[in-house]
């Protein structure tokens, strides 16, 4: 369905997806009461250049999959929202480099982001689905929720954990290129956290593995490997425009039909590998 060729496609992520995050010197963040708050080093000083990544979906599917050691064996492991490791090392590994959230999570008080040990390993990355394009000045006034507030109590918490605010600009660059490649209209829903983690790894890694977003033979209605809670919708997309996500990296894998479906692993360059 994608009309680019899977080249060209690559090309055109690495060339029209800004990957930034917030910093001291952005727009209404140049203030000293923010620079306190943001971290003092880019994303790109604390990670350096990475290697081999893994990037793990929440999915059911991942259930007794014994991925975990194969996961581990990456250099860097991205996990997304309130994803355990403890008690599923066996399926999903317990290494945890990067953990993407969203700002749901960090604002909705049941959600216990403030207090979960859960959040204090690796690397944090929080994004908010902003408005269509929305300049820096309309996200600030109106986020999708209110985190900035826990955003600052946290980082006030932990000082040493890197916390980073993804750019918002970033979703609607992806998502403009998901609709061009689609035949249908989507939805002006930003990409799900993970289509966003896939891309933010493909920036800093090598070489990217993509763990139970193209569901394996083991697809099943339960939503996350954590939960007993059944929903088709977790994995063809409500909200978020899964379905034409994962018909986009689908197009891209680099890896075989095989290891989808026994592994649901799916094979991505990093864009410095990317030549166009
Ligand atoms: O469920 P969620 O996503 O945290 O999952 C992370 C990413 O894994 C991929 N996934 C998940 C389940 C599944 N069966 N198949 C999958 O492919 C998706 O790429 C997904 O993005 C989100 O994207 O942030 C989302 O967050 C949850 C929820 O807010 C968080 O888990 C925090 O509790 C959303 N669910 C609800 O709001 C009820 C979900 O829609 C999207």
């Amino acid at each position: 369905t994608a009309k680019l060729s899977p080249e060209k496609l690559l090309c055109q992520l690495r060339d029209r997806v800004n990957v930034t995050m917030i910093q001291g010197s952005d727009d209404l963040f140049n203030t000293s009461a923010w620079q306190h708050y943001l971290p003092r080093k880019s994303l790109n000083e604390t990670v350096g250049r990475l290697g081999r990544c893994a990037v793990v979906s929440s999915a059911g599917s991942l259930k007794s999959s014994h991925l975990g050691p194969e996961i581990d064996s990456h250099d860097t492991v991205l996990r997304f929202n309130g994803a355990p490791t403890k008690g599923f090392q066996d399926d999903v590994g317990e290494k945890t480099t990067v953990r993407l959230v969203n700002s749901q999570l960090v604002t909705v008080e049941e959600q216990q982001f403030l207090t979960d040990a859960l959040y204090n390993t690796g690397i944090l990355i929080v994004w908010d689905p902003a408005p269509y394009h929305a300049d820096i000045h309309e996200w600030y006034r109106k986020p999708d929720y209110k985190f900035f507030e826990n955003y600052k109590l946290y980082r006030i918490k932990h000082p040493e954990q890197p916390f980073y605010i993804l750019n918002p600009k970033m979703q609607w660059q992806l998502w403009d290129i998901l609709q061009e490649n689609s035949l249908e209209h989507i939805q002006p829903n930003p990409p799900s956290s993970g289509m966003l983690g896939i891309v933010i790894m493909m920036t800093l890694c090598d070489e990217v593995h993509v763990y139970e977003f193209l569901p394996s033979k083991r697809q099943t209605d339960i939503c996350h490997y954590y939960q007993k809670f059944h929903d088709r919708a977790c994995t063809m997309g409500a909200y978020h425009p899964l379905l034409f996500e994962k018909n986009l990296v689908k197009h891209i894998n680099q890896g075989t039909d095989e290891d989808i479906y026994i592994r649901g692993k799916v094979t991505l360059p990093g864009f410095r590998n990317v030549h166009c």
